[in-house]
């Protein structure tokens, strides 16, 4: 296992990559350059955020994320200039010692919750939450109103008020599409990369929707160990692969976690993990809870168990954490709980390894 940590880079991310060399164990990032989806990514960029990370004693293995264009989700004729650059940020990224790219094809909305710094009762800290009844009859571009005037917090990534005329367009080009055209699409992208990759020695790793779950009525393909099932064959090779994240499939209680990763992980179709914890609340209602097993729902050393049978050399990164010690900074990405699930899912590496 390789313990790594999220960072969006020096412009953007407020923890200086000494504090993430200083906890103990981290290898290295899952580090990203912030670009537009569809550009290629410029090699003197790519070089320069490597240098930077490895001057700080890191390895850069996993970018997170390279996006994909919404067109290329679409199934519009412009994507095959999309899929060139991504393709040319492939090869790119590949002579720069990147092992795995982690990537979504969600339509429209990466991840979405209804309150960014939910304060949990037990302990004062806060964390993401998501309460569907929250959302009531709310379609996404009053969501995105409701951002704008910072009334409650929703957070939709990526749709900034400015882009509202854009939103709407898109979202009308999604209008009758099934999960089947969406898949073919998909199909379409993975069949144009996936040998990139296989000739770069790069792997795709698929993020999973986030709640696990169709939102606004958009098709969503990759939230069960069926979706993946079927993500796996639409271009079989070992270079596409997930990034198997336990707190976005974890939303969904029917998702059986340990019992997914040893699934695909027997198929090595496992490219990065991402580990976190939830709390289940009601249905579709969860907040993000710390690591530990205790404080949340999910099996961590359950989860460690798995990954150490059958991905033990996959990259690992902790999760989203709460916001605790009045730390200001992104939500979900703040440097001590995140440090803290790191250090504890260490231990728990510690210890599955010692008990053989
Ligand atoms: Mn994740």
């Amino acid at each position: 296992m390789k313990m790594t940590f999220r960072w969006y880079g020096s412009a953007s991310d407020p923890i200086p990559l000494k504090y993430i060399k200083q906890i103990p164990g981290m290898t290295g990032l899952m580090g990203l350059l912030d670009r537009p989806a569809g550009v290629a990514w410029a090699e003197e960029d790519i070089a320069a955020l490597v240098k930077e990370v490895n001057d700080a004693g890191l390895e850069l293995e996993v970018i997170e994320s390279v996006n994909v264009h919404e067109d290329i989700k679409l199934g519009l004729p412009t994507r095959d200039e999309y899929i060139e650059n991504y393709n040319v940020t492939i090869r790119r990224l590949a002579k720069h010692g990147v092992k795995v790219i982690v990537y979504n094809f969600m339509p429209v909305f990466d991840w979405l919750r209804t309150d960014l710094a939910r304060v949990i009762p037990e302990d004062g800290s806060n964390s993401l939450y998501f309460d569907e009844k929250d959302l009531g009859e709310m379609g996404p571009l009053e969501i995105v109103r409701r951002t704008a005037e910072d009334s409650k917090g929703f957070t939709l990534p990526g749709w900034e008020p400015e882009r509202l005329a854009l939103l709407e367009t898109t979202l009308k080009q999604y209008e009758g599409m099934t999960q089947d055209d969406l898949r073919a699409n998909f199909k379409y992208f993975l069949d144009a990369v996936i040998p990139v990759c296989e000739e770069t020695g790069v792997r795709m790793a698929c993020h999973p929707d986030d709640p696990a779950w169709p939102i606004f009525g958009l098709p969503r393909i990759c939230h069960s160990q069926a979706d993946y099932d079927k993500m796996v064959k639409l271009h079989d090779s070992p270079a596409n692969t997930l990034c198997l994240c336990t707190g976005s499939l974890g939303s969904d209680p029917n998702n059986d976690i340990p019992s997914i990763i040893r699934h695909f992980g027997e198929m090595d179709r496992i490219g990065a993990m991402h580990v976190r914890n939830i709390k289940f609340l009601g249905y579709h209602h969860f907040r993000e809870a710390a690591h530990l097993s205790c404080t949340g729902d999910l099996d961590m050393y359950a989860i460690m168990k798995a990954i150490h049978d059958v991905v033990p050399d996959t990259y690992v990164r902790p999760d989203h954490g709460r916001m605790i010690w009045d730390e200001q900074g992104r939500p979900g990405y703040g440097l001590y709980d995140r440090a803290l699930g790191a250090a504890y899912l260490n231990g728990l590496w510690e210890a599955i390894e010692r008990g053989e």
